[in-house]
């Protein structure tokens, strides 16, 4: 038995990795939607060796899908994912519309899985930098508890879409070239100033609060009390650009709630942890970098090192894909999850 699944933002950097990674997973499909905005309409895919052209994405679009898989920005799914509800779809939303909504699960299946049973037509994936910190913490959580999160992050420009990547791109070569280069988008499109990425670190990724933090650092604190169902947690975020196109890094200092645990058991933990990778052998020189994740669905785990000062305290270095992990794959695991539960049918 195959179902019918819906991709909308099917042309998006997000989108063509979600089909890519439905095509990969052999998902069972037997029908496959396209959809997107006007301006990408027409466009044709491949999906299975067969040429599939993507549609405008209407409410009507949604007559039959048992999946709605959506990643076309916040104000589409806004619009769009209550009507693929009403026509019977269960959606999957890879934007920030509805993560904090109290009747939409935000879910990692590695973390919390069995929320999926709560849905009410909605779900969220969370955001790509929460996700990878996740996965790698939960076995932490389960095993000694979890008070503190100080997490610095390196993430990739394709995080703010595949114009952001070119930029970085063009204006790599603009520069080496002793050409001029004027940054239109990063570090945020719509907001007032735009700065160099290549040869840089940029501070700012989304706009400020009136906190001082910025929303990606504050979806990263919310999400996480959140997906870990923490809501006393204590989580701190600095969120960074870099440029590097895909693969997001974070520092991670956490705080456990038991005494006694050594870094080796941190390691032993997460070598058998799910979705995660563990790559930490420092003599021979062995981390995660993101280089070496982009194309993979797991999270990559190394640098785990006892705090000198805090007894409770451990360093660690986490990578991913945040194209796949971060988006398409986390969605499409949520699909596969919805089929083994059987809430899907
Ligand atoms: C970035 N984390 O790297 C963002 C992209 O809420 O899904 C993902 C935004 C989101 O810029």
């Amino acid at each position: 038995k195959g179902f019918h699944v819906a991709v909308v933002g099917a042309t998006g950097a997000v989108g063509q990795q979600m089909i890519q990674t439905l095509e990969n997973r052999e998902f069972p499909i037997s029908k496959l939607t396209l959809l997107s905005s006007p301006r990408s309409a027409g466009s044709k895919v491949l999906f299975r060796g067969a040429e599939h052209t993507v549609q405008v994405a209407k409410p009507e679009s949604f007559e039959g899908v048992d999946i709605a898989l959506f990643s076309a920005g916040g104000s589409v799914s806004l619009e769009l994912a209550p009507e693929a509800v009403k026509h019977g779809a269960i959606v999957v939303d890879n934007t920030s519309a509805f993560r904090m909504d109290e009747n939409v699960p935000l879910v990692v299946p590695e973390v919390n899985e069995m929320d999926l049973h709560e849905h009410k037509g909605i779900i969220a994936n969370p955001n790509c930098s929460t996700i990878q910190m996740v996965v790698a913490l939960e076995p932490l959580r389960k095993q000694y508890g979890l008070n503190k999160i100080i997490v610095s992050t390196y993430q990739a420009v394709s995080g703010s879409g595949a114009a952001a990547v070119e930029e970085l791109y063009e204006q790599t070569k603009a520069i080496v070239s002793n050409e001029n280069y004027e940054p239109k988008i990063l570090p945020v499109k719509s907001d007032k100033k735009h700065y160099q990425i290549a040869f840089n670190a940029i501070p700012q990724i989304d706009k400020f609060q009136e906190n001082g933090f910025t929303y990606e650092e504050m979806k990263m604190i919310n999400e996480t009390k959140k997906i870990m169902h923490l809501p006393e947690i204590q989580v701190a975020a600095t969120c960074v650009r870099l440029p590097v196109a895909t693969g997001h890094s974070e520092s991670l200092f956490v705080e456990v709630d038991q005494a006694g645990v050594t870094a080796q058991d941190v390691k032993n933990l997460l070598e058998n942890a799910p979705g995660v990778v563990l790559q930490d052998d420092p003599e021979n020189q062995l981390y995660p970098m993101p280089a070496n994740c982009v194309g993979k669905n797991d999270v990559f785990v190394g640098r785990i090192r006892k705090d000198l000062d805090n007894e409770k305290g451990f360093h660690m270095w986490v990578v991913s894909d945040n194209l796949l992990k971060g988006a398409a794959w986390n969605s499409v695991q949520i699909a596969e999850s919805l089929v083994k539960l059987g809430i899907v049918k």
